[in-house]
């Protein structure tokens, strides 16, 4: 924390001004005032339990959500400092809650791991809370202080101490318990996500080996009782990696598992091999999720890469006489997670989820080359090598001949040609950037798009079959598909290594497709597509899914749309009596009308943008829906039923 030297009369208005400027603008310091901007306040809480417990003291963390809205986070650390702060004048406590950026540094023997992009502090949560409860319990005794956001002739003054901290008796525990309510004044849906919030709980959990982290939702019972889960793993990574492939074929019993440290990085990794045909990984920095990957994710790369090459010679797997193979062929089918911790974190990249700093590519790559030799020497492993090395040989037996196949197609029927004559009803105006691709379900659906669209920046593109599900597919099938084909052809970018998003031709891709099961899976199979084969399309933020309406209500000439099931009664109570209520099965009963109206007219429409910050749960979702696993598949499905809007990796 920086030096202040601020006189003692002066600070209660620094203070103030502090926690106010973040409510003027809560998108410079949470991102967005948004269902992510709401949980980013309380990850801010609970990335300071995590912080403590990572440094040795305590092992508990406790989530509730209380019928009233409120949030809490409990943990059996030390108890935050209740001393008087030397600079501050006020208790450690109320300078956590009241000093911009105050995130848990007292001294230099605590790290503050945790934190990450907008790590801001608890403060900020303070500030965008109508009242926050803080209890302390430490050296004996417990504390309490409460703050609150007032608002005083028009004018809210955030987080204001309303109770200052006082003992309020003797314990034998220790920890911090947070107790807030988001203010409604600030965001638009104060509503937690039990969905998101358990999700993000159980990769802390994986992140973090035998953290215990209890999630209990008061709003939600069962049997009278509140729903509770815990989520504990002493495996760590080794556990996330068999999470990862509960729906698929693993080749290995055990996930290969490696930890290490040098001065300037701890880093932990495991893997797995199933029999899909795509690499999957997942790293991580300081528990945040670097979906853009970065200079630990190459330098883990590399060692494998060359662990695998050098101990496969060294075992005469890959004979004298025999190349090398790549890295990609070593990682199809492989499930790989990448955990490191490391201080001085740089982020880049579109979304500020790549890592940048230069170093860490070798401190990653020597501690897991190291590590996987020792590992690979040990003859009680070495069915994993040779597994490893038949499958890699595998994928480069395939890798040439796609090859060669290539040339001799790249010379007859290229993709970039192929023929759209008929399908593709393309757009006038040439800006990429304004351009919408809407991918339609049904001919019938297409004519409507088609007459309903501007065409100066629409361009419509119906389906006829079902395209091809990519899960199961290596490339080379895949582009067999008519479907397929067409979709990159459309798009312009080209695919696999050719794949280059600067050829997109447009900057909106829109998935329009009934509100039926079937809608679901073609949308399923072309996000699935998407992800496999066009990440950068989706971690770029081009792909997004039309909302038709579900319903129509009627009176007289008063007409409303409505777009989910949960909607339906408060807008049919609001109609009274006399209304006539039409469901859409599908988008072909819509005119063009009320096709551009509803669906496709950019003022009136909502699209969900398909993101990945939640790449591990999209995946894991993405082979639910689209892998082998029948029952799983049923289970998601039932539990989601209607996954128009609960798509786990669709947000805003
Ligand atoms: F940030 C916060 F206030 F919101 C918050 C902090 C919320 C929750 C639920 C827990 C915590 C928290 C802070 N848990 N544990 C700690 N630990 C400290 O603040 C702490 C304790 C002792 C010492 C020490 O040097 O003795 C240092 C620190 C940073």
């Amino acid at each position: 924390m920086a030096k202040q030297e601020k006189t003692y009369d002066s600070k209660d208005i620094v203070i103030l001004e502090g926690l106010d400027a973040v409510r003027m603008r809560p998108g410079m310091y949470i991102g967005t005032t948004g269902l992510k901007g709401l949980h980013h306040i309380l990850w801010e809480i609970v990335d300071n339990s995590i912080d403590e417990i990572s440094n040795g003291f305590g092992n508990k963390i406790t989530v509730t959500l209380y019928e009233d809205g409120s949030a809490e986070v409990q943990d059996d650390g030390r108890g935050i400092p209740v001393d008087i702060h030397p600079q501050m004048g006020v208790s450690g406590v109320e300078v956590v809650f009241t000093q911009l950026h105050a995130g848990g540094k007292f001294g230099d023997n605590n790290y503050n791991y945790s934190g990450g992009l907008h790590g801001v502090g608890a403060s900020v949560t303070n500030a965008l809370s109508r009242w926050l409860d803080v209890t302390v319990c430490r050296d004996g005794k417990k504390y309490e202080m409460r703050f609150e956001s007032i608002e005083k002739k028009g004018k809210i003054s955030s987080g204001v101490p309303v109770k200052h901290l006082k003992m309020i008796g003797d314990t034998d525990e220790f920890g911090t318990k947070v107790r807030f309510l988001p203010d409604d004044r600030v965001f638009e849906d104060c509503t937690f996500s039990a969905e998101i919030i358990s999700k993000r709980l159980r990769e802390l959990a994986f992140l973090n080996k035998g953290i215990e982290i209890v999630f209990v939702d008061m709003t939600k019972t069962r049997n009278g009782n509140p729903f509770k889960q815990v989520y504990k793993y002493s495996g760590g990574l080794r556990d996330f990696v068999i999470y990862l492939n509960t729906n698929k074929n693993i080749e290995n019993v055990e996930p290969v598992y490696i930890e290490g440290k040098s001065d300037l990085v701890e880093v932990s990794c495991a893997f797995q091999y199933t029999d899909s045909y795509t690499e999957n990984v997942f790293s991580y920095v300081n528990n945040i999720p670097t979906s853009e990957g970065g200079t630990h994710e190459t330098g883990l790369k590399s060692a494998i890469t060359r662990a695998f090459n050098d101990m496969g010679r060294r075992f005469n797997i890959i004979k004298d006489k025999e190349q090398n193979l790549l890295g990609e062929d070593y990682r199809e089918g492989m499930t790989l997670v990448l955990a490191i911790k490391m201080r001085n974190v740089q982020f880049e990249g579109q979304t500020k989820t790549k890592l940048g700093n230069p170093e860490i590519k070798n401190e990653v790559e020597n501690i897991v080359y190291n590590q996987l030799v020792t590992y690979f020497e040990d003859n009680s492993n070495k069915n994993t090598l040779e597994l490893a090395l038949k499958k890699g040989k595998a994928a480069a037996k395939v890798r040439e001949a796609a090859r060669k196949a290539k040339e001799i197609t790249r010379q007859k029927n290229s993709i970039e040609s192929y023929n759209l004559v008929g399908k593709l009803s393309s757009c006038t105006g040439k800006t990429a950037e304004n351009n919408e691709l809407f991918i339609v379900e049904g001919d019938s659906a297409g004519g409507s798009a088609k007459q309903a669209r501007d065409r100066y920046f629409q361009a419509i593109l119906p389906l006829r079959g079902k395209p091809l599900n990519a899960e199961k597919k290596r490339l080379a099938q895949v582009l067999a598909n008519e479907e397929i084909r067409t979709i990159i052809s459309a798009l312009g970018t080209g695919i696999g290594e050719d794949f280059d998003i600067t050829s997109l031709k447009y900057h909106k891709v829109i998935i329009l497709s009934d509100a039926d099961q079937d809608g679901a899976h073609i949308r399923a199979i072309l996000i699935t597509f998407f992800f496999r084969y066009m990440k950068e399309l989706v971690t770029n933020g081009h792909l997004y899914i039309g909302l038709p309406p579900l319903y129509k209500v009627q009176k007289k000439e008063k007409v409303e749309y409505v777009y989910s099931d949960a909607e339906l009664p408060g807008v049919l109570e609001k109609f009274g009596k006399g209304y006539s209520l039409q469901r859409y099965k599908g988008l072909g009963e819509m005119n063009p009308e009320q096709l551009w109206q509803t669906t496709m007219n950019p003022k009136e429409r909502s699209l969900l943008r398909v993101t990945v910050d939640d790449a591990a749960n999209a995946d894991l979702m993405i082979t639910t829906l689209m892998g082998d696993n029948i029952e799983a598949r049923k289970l998601y499905i039932s539990e989601h039923a209607n996954f128009n809007k609960e798509d786990s990796f669709t947000a805003n």
